[in-house]
C-alpha cells in the first residue's frame, strides 16, 4: 500500500499533490481527499499531521459535501482522527458514510489524520477546514502529549493525572520537558 504525506507542516502555498489539495496559513489551513471535489480514487492512504502552536487546540470543520463509503464500523473507507501527533496517539473517531462529523476539536496542538480507501466502492471525500484556537484552560495534556513552552511556569488550575509520575511532575509546579 502507498502512503504519502502531504509535505512538511508550516509550509506555505498550496500543495497539490496525489493526496489532495493543502492550503496552509498562520491560523490554519484547508485540505481534502484526493480528487475532490470528485471521486476518491480507490486503495488510497493520505495521512495528515497538524501542529498548531503551543496554547492552542485545533479544531476540525467538514465541507458539508462529504461523502465516503459507509460500512460496519468503517471498517473499509474512512477518515480516522488522533487527538495527538502519532498514529498511536489516543483515537477522537473514525468517520464514514453519508453523516457529516461536523466540528472535531482537539485537547492539545497536534492532530493526526488518515484516509484510507480500499479496492472498490468511492465517494466524494472530505474537505476539511482547520482553525487554530486557544486553549481554554491550559494545562498538560497528560497522557497524550505534553506541550509546555520551555521555561515557563505552568499555572495548573485544572491538572489532569492520567499518570501518577506526571501527577508528582505537576504537583511540583516546575518545568517540564518532553
Ligand atoms: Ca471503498
Amino acid at each position: 500500500m502507498h502512503r504519502d504525506s502531504p509535505g512538511d507542516p508550516g509550509g506555505q502555498g498550496p500543495n497539490q499533490n496525489d493526496c489532495g489539495t493543502w492550503v496552509r496559513n498562520i491560523n490554519g489551513g484547508v485540505f481534502m481527499s484526493p480528487n475532490y471535489p470528485n471521486t476518491y480514487p480507490p486503495n488510497k492512504e493520505c495521512v495528515y499531521i497538524l501542529e498548531a502552536l503551543p496554547r492552542q487546540r485545533i479544531q476540525l470543520a467538514f465541507d458539508k459535501n462529504y461523502y465516503i463509503e459507509p460500512s460496519f464500523e468503517c471498517r473499509f473507507d474512512h477518515i480516522e482522527i488522533r487527538d495527538g501527533p502519532f498514529g498511536f496517539s489516543p483515537l477522537i473517531d473514525r468517520f464514514c458514510g453519508g453523516k457529516n462529523p461536523g466540528l472535531v476539536t482537539s485537547t492539545g496542538r497536534f492532530m493526526w489524520i488518515k484516509f484510507t480507501s480500499d479496492e472498490e466502492l468511492e465517494g466524494l471525500g472530505f474537505r476539511i477546514k482547520y482553525t487554530f484556537i486557544a486553549d481554554p484552560d491550559f494545562h498538560l495534556h497528560v497522557g497524550g502529549l505534553l506541550n509546555p513552552i520551555p521555561g515557563t511556569i505552568l499555572a495548573l488550575s485544572r491538572p489532569i493525572c492520567f499518570e501518577e509520575l506526571l501527577c508528582a511532575r505537576e504537583l511540583t509546579g516546575g518545568y517540564v520537558r518532553m
